[in-house]
């Protein structure tokens, strides 16, 4: 087992890194900034570093000093939890360059992934469905583009190869915008991800967003745990998660599941990862992968009982996977709620210090949360503060304990998101299950 790792995050996904090292026997390494010397991990963990200023760019992207912290502490492994340096291959090359196990697939697989196109090239070859599209790169011949997108069919979207999660893409209705779309795109992409490169999809206009986990270890086993349905967002900011999605039935589940598996297999893919696909009319269409553990990763824990934390540990170690897919069984349904330290009405971030907290409890209740009474939320980073987990034999029970939750839930000091999660967590249309990516966007824009 790996005698002692870096935990190169912050919040609530720190802690539950540190969480799970506990039970493996981890000895672990909080790296932190100035302004998060209080945080809970950073006090549970066997030493911490200080690594920079407050602002992430000084700090936790802060690619020396990170390595540097392990390599005085005798560390052996770094744990990118979400975000920051997670899905960065140059860092992770830095890491094992060093001498260390990056706690995630291979520099290789994350550059792979994070080119869209041979992303979505790799998974095609591997037999998952992809959208309608350019199938590469789009090139300067606008008449060859103008002829790909007559067929696919309008409306189309431009996306840019460097972007993902919502950033560089652009919609076109019809024949006259395409080349404007493409040029802006282009110049757009250029400045922000250091590459122009834009390729072509069918827009599909009302999918909903579903996503498969998966565990692959480096022994050329993989299995599926399901899938998750993320399509309560708000901005490309995920608000409501839930697992399994509503509809899915066992038959599409273990077909759409088993070709990822596959196309992890193909790949040599190490560690836990996330296929994106929309879903529209009972059709998957990936359109990326995620390298890293994702914040709504408990609703598959509560659903299937595996610990993914642990798992990629456990995988980073060399151990080969322990599970079998025909050991793993959906029980029941599970539903995330994020909280945020934000202006209900307005969405503006609200920091500040928590002076009162009363943690919801019972049965199918999971909070993961790195604040407490007194914590103060600083400014500079994401403004999540937790997340309630309710679980339930059926998803109508998971939704009332989560709603009796959200009511027993007291955090004062600062502005919390915990009005619009009660008023989501009852909306009509959500508990009918299965509203698609415009529907909360929709519902806000027809407030008053
Ligand atoms: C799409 C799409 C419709 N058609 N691709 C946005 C985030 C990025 N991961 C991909 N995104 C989309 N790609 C095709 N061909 C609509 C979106 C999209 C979206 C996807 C998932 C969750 C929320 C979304 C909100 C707006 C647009």
């Amino acid at each position: 087992m790996l005698d002692k790792i870096v935990i190169a995050n912050r919040g609530e996904i720190a802690l539950r890194i540190l969480r799970a090292c506990r039970e493996l026997g981890i000895k672990t390494v909080a790296v932190h900034s100035e302004a998060d010397k209080c945080l809970k991990h950073v006090r549970f963990a066997d030493e911490s570093v200080c690594i920079g200023p407050a602002p992430s760019a000084d700090s936790y992207l802060n690619v020396p000093a990170i390595i540097s912290a392990a390599e005085v502490t005798d560390s052996v492994a770094i744990h990118p939890g979400y975000g920051f340096l997670s899905e960065n291959a140059d860092f992770a090359e830095r890491v094992e360059k060093s001498g260390f196990i990056f706690i995630g697939p291979q520099p290789e697989t994350i550059r792979q992934m994070g080119d869209k196109i041979t992303a979505i090239e790799a998974m095609k070859a591997a037999g998952v469905p992809t959208v309608p599209g350019s199938d590469g790169p789009l090139t300067d011949d606008i008449e060859r583009t103008m002829k790909i997108a007559r067929d696919i069919g309008y409306p189309v979207i431009i996306k840019a190869a460097g972007g993902g999660g919502g950033r560089g893409m652009r919609v076109v209705h019809t024949e006259a915008h395409l080349h404007s779309a493409i040029t802006l795109t282009k110049t757009e992409a250029a400045t922000a991800f250091g590459n122009d490169t834009v390729y072509m999809e069918k827009f599909l206009e009302n999918p909903r967003h579903v996503e498969i986990q998966i565990l692959s270890d480096t022994h050329g086993n993989a299995v599926h745990l399901a899938e998750r349905d993320c399509s309560m967002q708000r901005r490309h900011q995920k608000v409501i998660e839930e697992a399994p999605a509503p509809g899915i039935t066992p038959e599409l589940r273990e077909k759409i599941g088993g070709r990822c598996a596959q196309a992890c297999r193909q790949i040599s893919y190490r560690g836990a990862g996330t296929f994106e696909f929309l879903y529209e009319n009972g059709e998957f269409y990936f359109i990326e992968m995620n390298t890293r553990v994702q914040v709504e990763h408990p609703v598959t824990e509560m659903i299937t009982g595996v610990d993914i934390v642990k798992q990629q540990l456990l995988i980073a170690a060399g151990e080969p996977l322990s599970i079998k897919q025909e050991d793993i069984k959906i029980n029941g349904h599970a539903v995330e709620c994020r909280l945020n330290a934000e202006n209900p009405e307005n969405f503006m971030p609200s920091p500040g210090k928590i002076t009162k907290l009363h943690v919801a409890g019972g049965p199918g209740i999971r909070f993961d949360s790195h604040i407490y009474t007194g914590y103060e939320v600083p400014p500079y980073y994401d403004s999540m503060i937790g997340k309630v987990i309710a679980h339930g034999e059926t998803r109508e029970s998971a939704l009332k304990r989560m709603h009796t939750a959200l009511s027993e839930m007291v955090i004062a000091g600062i502005h919390t998101n915990i009005p619009l999660q009660l008023e989501l967590v009852i909306d009509p249309a959500f508990m009918e299950g299965g509203v698609n990516i415009h529907y909360l966007e929709k519902k806000l824009g027809l407030q008053p």
